[in-house]
């Protein structure tokens, strides 16, 4: 199965995550081929909706002590809730659909998360530091949020001016 990254301002990333029914072969298809497509693109975490599969599936794979994503520390989450969500915290966010762009965001310090494996088994997880806010950002993916428009209105046209200079600056490169 071949993917590719959808970037911003691409209008599939806007589009909501459909609740995954089957776990059958296309959605093991589908995560198999979303993880190799992370850790090559020095991702930590990634949606389906990334490689325009529009199902509430995501995967995320927290660097350990020595920067390292062993697939054993994968974690796969299929139509992810959160249940529970306490304290705040602030992290420079970056997004694989948005290269080059980081900014700070505020999110929920430690959440609690409901979710199913990919055989469809209920799974739940209490997440804190890195993975929290990356589950966190993963699951605006599902709603068609990206962590650009969680920035404040100032910032957010700060953003879109960087934007298109780099576009410009793309361009001329070419
Ligand atoms: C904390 C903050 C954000 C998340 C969401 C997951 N984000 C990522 O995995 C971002 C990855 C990323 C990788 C980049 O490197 C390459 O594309 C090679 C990158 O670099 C450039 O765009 C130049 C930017 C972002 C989880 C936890
Ligand atoms: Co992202």
């Amino acid at each position: 199965m071949h993917l590719s990254i959808v970037e911003y301002p691409d209008k599939k990333l806007r589009e909501k995550s459909l609740k995954v029914e089957q776990f059958d072969e296309s959605l093991h298809k589908l995560l198999d081929a979303m993880y190799p497509l992370m850790v090559n693109t020095n991702g930590i975490g990634l949606a389906a909706i990334q490689v325009a599969v529009a199902k509430q599936v995501l995967i995320l794979n927290i660097p350990d002590e020595y920067g390292e994503q062993p697939k054993e520390n994968l974690i796969e989450m299929i139509n992810p809730i959160i249940v529970h969500k306490e304290g705040e915290t602030v992290y420079q966010e970056g997004c694989l659909s948005v290269p080059s762009f980081y900014e700070d965001i505020i999110r929920y310090e430690y959440v609690t998360v409901n979710y199913q494996d990919r055989y469809g088994n209920t799974q739940s997880i209490e997440a804190g530091e890195l993975l929290s806010i990356a589950i966190q950002h993963e699951m605006d993916h599902l709603k068609g949020l990206l962590f650009i428009d969680r920035l404040s209105y100032s910032r957010r046209k700060k953003f879109e001016k960087e934007f298109k200079k780099v576009q410009k600056e793309k361009k001329n490169a070419l």
